[in-house]
């Protein structure tokens, strides 16, 4: 079958909640990728930084077969002999004393909702049914009905509702505004320390400080989600390390197994993740061996390969490359680490039909709200890769509109 075969299959038999690039791909290794007639792309997308350590990297493949061998699901009924292991690697690996295991990003949101409201009743003494958590104006934490019940953005909850309350929406960036949301009912903030979906924006420096202060002032807790800025993403193990801010909870997920398998996790300390007993919460697949096995591996050889450092050193080049350039349609270039957003005037008519010349030279790119091209390869990216790639995007860049398709 060609590409236009499987894209026909997809649209025939499969619900159009998504629009991918036309782009059919059946293998890939590293930084690279194949599509079904062959042609190699560079994909700098990573599966939304699900693949930091690239795609399919030989020893979490390794993981993965033998673990699969061996067991692969036991249910929270029982022990399983991986998921100790895993638990002390990353608590260590973070600093903090207790992991607890999901499999999407969005169920381990939905963990971290459930824990702060938990400790607000049974810790802060908030009044039955009424905590609050904060969240921030263009956020993207997941898909299920309470998480897209608290976005700002229409496309994720037009008729979905009701939703949960319980949630307020301050405009990110902005402290004055969280002050002002601030009451005794808050048991928690949750925001990304750099926000992905929205255009990979930025809060001013000493944002996520200050937040930490006015958690620490008003005793509610304060909740990264590390999903997508995570594990090396930005240049640090943690986005929210940038600012040396230890949040009261991490939630991870994507890259924490390198892309092979879900899982996801909420790291935090005793006294708020004591708040489950046995019975409160769970799932069949959190905590299975085979993610728990491909997690521990997934992380050694973030740390082992130097892909956090990679990411630091190579994006700070490649931001600064591409801050240079002379283009007429590019309003402003922001990132840290190897995670870059490239914002187009709103005359381009958006970053699509960009995104659709890329692929055509080989680069896959995605676009973002529109007017944002995302660049984010795997972290494991060589200079030579990095440099091919950045000559791809400075040629569609500097050249005419490409034409939409
Ligand atoms: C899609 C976006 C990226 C996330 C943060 C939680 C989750 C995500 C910060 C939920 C997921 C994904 C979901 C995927 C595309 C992708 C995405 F464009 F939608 F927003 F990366 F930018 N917190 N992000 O970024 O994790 O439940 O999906 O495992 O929904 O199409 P999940």
């Amino acid at each position: 079958m060609s590409s236009l075969d499987f894209i026909s299959q997809e649209s025939a038999f499969g619900a159009h909640n998504y629009h991918p690039l036309e782009v059919v791909i059946e293998r890939a290794s590293g930084v690279w990728v194949w599509d079904v007639e062959g042609k190699k792309y560079l994909d700098c997308l990573a599966a939304y930084s699900a693949v930091n350590q690239g795609h399919c990297h030989p020893k979490i493949i390794e993981t993965l077969k033998q673990q699969a061998e061996k067991c692969t699901l036991t249910s929270r009924a029982f022990f399983n002999d991986q998921l100790g292991p895993f638990y002390q690697q990353l608590s260590e690996l973070l600093g903090y004393e207790k992991v607890l295991p999901m499999n999407t990003g969005a169920e381990a949101v939905e963990t971290a909702i459930k824990a702060a409201r938990r400790w607000g009743y049974r810790n802060k003494g908030i009044a039955a049914g009424q905590a609050e958590i904060l969240v921030f104006g263009g956020n993207f934490h997941g898909r299920t009905t309470t998480v897209v019940g608290f976005s700002s953005d229409d496309a994720y909850q037009a008729d979905f509702g009701p939703f949960t309350p319980g949630f307020k929406i301050v405009p990110y960036g902005d402290l004055a505004a969280v002050e002002a949301a601030m009451n005794g009912n808050v048991c928690a903030m949750l925001i990304e320390p750099i926000q992905g979906e929205a255009g990979i924006i930025i809060p001013p420096a000493g944002y996520l400080q200050a937040l930490r202060a006015l958690a620490d002032k008003n005793n509610c807790l304060l909740i990264c989600d590390e999903i997508q800025a995570g594990l090396g993403r930005t240049g640090k193990m943690l986005c929210c390390q940038h600012e040396n801010v230890r949040p009261d909870l991490v939630i991870l997920g994507k890259a924490l197994s390198g892309g092979v398998y879900p899982v996801s996790a909420v790291v935090g300390d005793d006294k708020v993740l004591s708040v489950f007993e046995p019975g409160s919460h769970g799932s069949t697949y959190g905590g299975n061996p085979l993610g728990a096995a491909c997690a521990r591996t997934a992380l050694s050889v973030l740390v082992d390969e130097g892909m956090v450092e990679n990411s630091r050193d190579l994006g700070a080049y490649a931001l600064e490359r591409l801050c240079k350039l002379d283009s007429p349609h590019v309003k402003d270039v922001r990132g840290l680490g190897l995670w870059i957003g490239i914002e187009l005037h709103a005359e381009t008519g958006g970053a699509r039909p960009f995104c659709e010349a890329l692929r055509g030279m080989g680069v896959l790119c995605k676009e973002t709200h529109d007017y944002v091209i995302r660049f984010a390869p795997p972290l494991m990216i060589s200079k030579a890769d990095l440099d091919w790639a950045l000559e791809q995007l400075e040629a569609v860049l500097t050249a005419p509109l490409p034409v939409a398709k």
